[in-house]
């Protein structure tokens, strides 16, 4: 039992020289001096012994666990110094070094086109409104006077949801409802996200935005909706812009117009932006139809009014001469980074 003891010693002292780090020492503990130890299952045994070889063994069975001890506690100290110093080197800051670059988002040049065009509007006294994407049929296309038999209800070209509930088409719905909910005067303009069932290729994409406009109040004329309009694209495109109206039809308007601009590219001479004739088409707009008025609750006898209209992305199109509407949803960073 005491050669026994001896070679635990020696095999311990080799194990513990080759362990490198606290895990293996701890491995090398438990296999001595754990409940199923060596060590432990030598002391366990000594009950077998005569009390004078018993006295002899067991003085000498915890000489060697304190040596035992003695050297796991080194072999501990030197394992958790050497983790240590591991970790900090790991860890360690350097304070020299260069902050990592960080790069700034930029504005989507749709955002870019709603915001000046909002702010001209605004300037001129008009509020922001905002409303449903998801519409019923009654806002999107009763209220405005498209009769039941209006090609714009066409499941061909109007993404439904249930019979009575669809992805509006425009956004006039949402004047549709300020017309109920406000008395006049109103003065407000909707920029948003409209819907509407076509295959995408250049000049489409089956989700596109507007931005729309409606003043309502007592004696307004045509001739409030062509100086508003023509202020409009002056602040817009520059002072020198001129404007043109030509005839037009809307089921919520009448009389109905398209307002052209004289082309900010050449200045009216014709060029390739406006294709030749100086002017571009921009708007479209009209007097408010009296039946739009009458479902909205407002005495047509007494309150007049009129609405525009505008395709945000045929304006961010001209504006910028992006020439394929898709560049603008395909979220690729070096089309979007060239508009800060
Ligand atoms: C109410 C009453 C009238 C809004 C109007 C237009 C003319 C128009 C289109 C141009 C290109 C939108 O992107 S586009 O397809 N719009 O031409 N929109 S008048 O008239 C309204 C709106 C709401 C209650």
């Amino acid at each position: 039992m005491q050669t026994q003891l001896n070679k635990i010693l020696e095999e311990a002292k080799a194990q513990l020289e080759k362990a490198v780090n606290i895990e293996e020492t701890e491995d090398i503990r438990v296999k001595l001096l754990g409940k199923k130890g060596k060590l432990t299952e030598i002391l366990r045994g000594m009950g077998s012994l005569s009390p004078e070889e018993r006295k002899v063994t067991g003085q000498m069975a915890n000489k060697v666990r304190g040596e035992i001890e003695r050297l796991l506690e080194d072999k501990f100290e030197e394992v958790k110094a050497a983790a240590r110093e591991a970790k900090f080197k790991l860890e360690k800051i350097d304070v020299t070094e260069p902050g990592r670059e960080v790069k700034l988002g930029v504005k989507h040049p749709i955002t870019i086109t709603i915001e000046e065009v909002s702010r001209v509007f605004m300037n001129m006294g008009f509020s922001i409104v905002e409303g449903p994407e998801v519409e019923t049929v009654f806002y999107n296309f009763d209220a405005l006077n498209a009769g039941p038999n209006h090609p714009s209800r066409d499941m061909t070209d109007t993404f439904y949801i249930t019979e009575s509930t669809l992805l509006r088409s425009q956004t006039s719905p949402v004047q549709a409802r300020t017309l109920r909910k406000q008395d006049p005067p109103i003065k407000v303009i909707s920029p948003g996200r409209c819907f509407r069932c076509d295959t995408p290729d250049a000049t489409h994409s089956p989700m596109f935005h507007q931005i729309e406009g409606l003043l309502v109040d007592e004696g307004i004329t045509m001739a409030d909706l062509k100086g508003t309009l023509d202020r409009f694209a002056k602040e817009l495109f520059g002072t020198g812009t001129r404007t043109k109206f030509r005839p037009h039809h809307f089921p919520f308007t009448e009389p109905s117009a398209e307002m052209d601009v004289s082309c900010f590219k050449c200045g009216g001479k014709g060029c390739r932006v406006c294709k030749g004739s100086g002017w571009i088409e921009i708007l479209g707009c009209g007097m408010v139809h009296p039946h739009v008025l009458e479902v909205g609750g407002l005495d047509t006898e007494k309150y007049t009014g009129f609405a525009f209209g505008m395709g945000v992305e045929r304006a961010a199109m001209l504006k910028y001469g992006v020439d394929d509407i898709r560049l603008f949803y395909e979220n690729d960073m070096r089309f979007i980074d060239q508009f800060k």
